[in-house]
């Protein structure tokens, strides 16, 4: 039997129901990209701003690129389910905050009408760091981008997510406020996107560009819980949990944690009925996470794929990754700031607990796609910090990953091939070069990830050192170097 609005209540007694009557919600939010973190992270603040009894914020999901999310979900009148596990502990719960699902290009006029609507005061988005379409290392737009290109071409049927945004406000009235919630991985998020999209407006419409600065807001955001993607696996213990059939079913950790910049232009959901801390200033918490999480993340998991490793809590039982997980935090927390009050020791602690939940099956192929988006935020602003201070494990991390661009193999042969538009090129200077120290050299040269200041000569010859080490006793010898 189907998760649906009729069959919900046969779902196993443990399980959570929505509790409120889902007929009486109205649309109040439009949230673009309808993956699975979404899904696990904002939607459920917004369930329990509903639950609290604030029925305007009925979510309206949009997917820019795959069909089969809002398909699946329509199928079951827009419901999912969502088993945190910690452990063997696992709790579930069925949520109703979604009211419509989209697959954009099968529906833009809908998409374009929702975003008018004045009843819609917040827009939402995780596209990930590249379906903001910027240069990972400026963060500014990247004009000659296949989809930006198009857009600007054909503005009225836009398949980018400036594109959408863009058409989207110039439909809606004046003086409707709306905030725009950028809550993807990156660095000053909300000040990121309202640039990149006064960027893109600029190039056409300068009185558009004028009120995305001025009139709508973009608070930054730091969003944190470990959501890896949906397996047969997965989909299968969560149902068994459910006792209903669902297509949509997410399994994620326990832990959650959503900071926003308190700065809206109109009404937006009571977000801390489920814990969001709204506070002045996010970009500390971004900072500390997203080099601390993020970054070690990342380290793991090329680290993992070169070792043939395959989840993150695999990587974090084998004694020389897991030891050069917490070597990585260390040198990344050196320069990290944290947020005023912050215990930094006992959050690292707490993270390294987080990545050994082996309940979660959290593929570290999915954690090494985009590089080239994810490391000019998670491991550059560390080693630009520093000066040319050695940052022994972090350095290693960044060897790990140009080794695995160069080589596009694990130690023991096999092909990797990670999820990057932007790692080719980069991929070629490394392949292109005829030694290590020349492998470096153009590597850092590569302004789309590096940026164009130029980096300390002896961070390069360690860089240069490690590729050798790599390229003769793979990631072992590196690691236990
Ligand atoms: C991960 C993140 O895939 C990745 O790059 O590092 O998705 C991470 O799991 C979340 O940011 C945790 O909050």
């Amino acid at each position: 039997m189907r998760l649906t609005q009729r069959n919900c209540c046969r779902a196993n007694a443990e399980v959570q129901q929505p509790g409120y009557d889902r007929g009486r919600l109205s649309r109040g939010m439009l949230h673009l990209g309808l993956g699975a973190f979404h899904r696990a992270h904002q939607a459920l603040y917004t369930e329990a701003a509903i639950r609290a009894g604030d029925h305007r914020w009925g979510i309206v999901g949009v997917s820019l690129r795959e069909p089969r999310t809002p398909r699946t979900l329509a199928a079951q009148d827009f419901l999912y389910s969502v088993t945190e596990c910690e452990g063997a502990a696992a709790t579930t719960r069925i949520v109703g905050a979604v009211v419509q699902a989209w697959y954009a290009p099968h529906a833009l006029e809908e998409v374009l009408g929702a975003m008018a609507d004045p009843g819609v005061a917040v827009v939402t988005s995780t596209v990930t760091e590249k379906g903001y379409c910027q240069h990972p290392s400026s963060a500014d737009l990247d004009a000659d981008h296949p989809d930006i290109r198009h857009d600007l071409a054909h503005p009225d049927t836009p398949r980018s997510t400036l594109g959408v945004l863009a058409a989207g406000l110039r439909r809606r009235p004046a003086g409707a406020p709306l905030s725009i919630v950028c809550c993807d991985n990156m660095a000053a998020n909300g000040d990121t996107l309202r640039r990149l999209l006064a960027q893109y407006a600029a190039l056409t419409d300068p009185a558009l560009a004028r009120r995305v600065r001025d009139d709508v807001a973009f608070p930054n955001t730091m969003v944190d819980r470990i959501v890896p993607a949906a397996t047969p696996a997965s989909r299968r213990d969560a149902q068994r949990r459910l006792g209903l059939r669902d297509e949509a079913a997410i399994v994620c950790e326990a832990f959650t944690q959503w900071v926003i910049e308190d700065r809206f232009a109109g009404p937006r959901p009571a977000w801390e009925a489920g814990g969001a801390l709204l506070t002045g200033d996010v970009r500390p918490f971004q900072a500390m996470k997203l080099q601390l999480l993020n970054g070690t993340h990342s380290a793991i998991a090329y680290a993992g794929q070169l070792c043939g490793l395959q989840t993150v809590a695999e990587a974090m039982g084998d004694p020389l990754v897991g030891a050069f997980a917490r070597g990585v935090m260390a040198d990344l927390r050196a320069t990290v700031q944290a947020p005023p009050g912050y215990d930094v020791a006992a959050y690292s602690e707490a993270l390294l607990q987080r990545l050994r939940n082996a309940a979660l099956d959290h593929r570290t192929a999915q954690i090494a796609a985009d590089g080239t988006q994810k490391v000019p935020v998670r491991w550059l602003p560390a080693l630009r910090a520093s000066a040319g201070t050695e940052r022994p494990w972090l350095e290693r991390a960044l060897a790990a990953w140009l080794h695995c661009l160069r080589s596009g193999r694990s130690d023991s042969g096999h092909a990797l091939a990670f999820d990057d538009p932007g790692a080719p090129a980069l991929a070629a200077c490394l392949r292109d070069a005829h030694s290590d120290a020349d492998a470096v050299r153009q590597a850092l040269a590569h302004a789309p990830v590096f940026g164009s200041e130029p980096w300390p000569a002896p961070l390069a010859d360690r860089l240069a050192r490690h590729l050798a080490v790599l390229r003769a006793g793979g990631a072992a010898a590196l690691l236990s170097s």
